[in-house]
């Protein structure tokens, strides 16, 4: 079973790791695709503390995760789950229901996110420091 997953992992934090370590649980290969600065850029309205490259690099290193490549569009969804042959799409659940029109292709299943974690969080917390 191949599992895929999306996000920007800037600011790389356990909610993180915990979401990619479940995915990865679902079947027995983990892609991820990891947004592109540009991509960040239009959903968030900032740039990533992170470069893409960093950002892949970080993603690409963990035990849990099989491969990675970078997602330049939402749009593109569809394409890159075919691409990848997506058994299971997993994601957080701050995205519920926002992907159900690929269950005709794949499995969609959305996980509780972690509490209290976030990059955001993270970053006012350092600058309060
Ligand atoms: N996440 C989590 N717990 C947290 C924070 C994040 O489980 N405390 C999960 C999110 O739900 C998401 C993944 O970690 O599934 C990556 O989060 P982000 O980097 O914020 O990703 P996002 O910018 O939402 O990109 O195509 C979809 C997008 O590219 C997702």
């Amino acid at each position: 079973m191949r599992v895929i997953t999306f996000g920007t992992f800037d600011v790389f934090h356990i909610g993180h790791l915990h979401i990619l370590e479940r995915a990865r649980s679902f079947g027995n290969s983990l892609v991820v695709g990891v947004s592109t600065d540009d991509l960040n850029f239009s959903k968030k309205g900032r740039y990533p503390v992170y470069s893409q490259d960093e950002r892949r690099e970080i993603i690409r290193a963990l035990k849990c995760v099989d491969e990675v490549f970078l997602e330049e569009s939402l749009e593109l969804k569809r394409h890159y789950l075919i691409e990848h042959r997506a058994d299971v799409l997993v994601m957080g659940d701050d995205w519920a229901g926002k992907f159900d029109e690929f269950k005709d292709i794949c499995r969609v299943e959305y996980l509780p996110r972690t509490p209290s974690i976030s990059t955001t969080a993270t970053i006012e917390k350092i600058k309060l420091k």
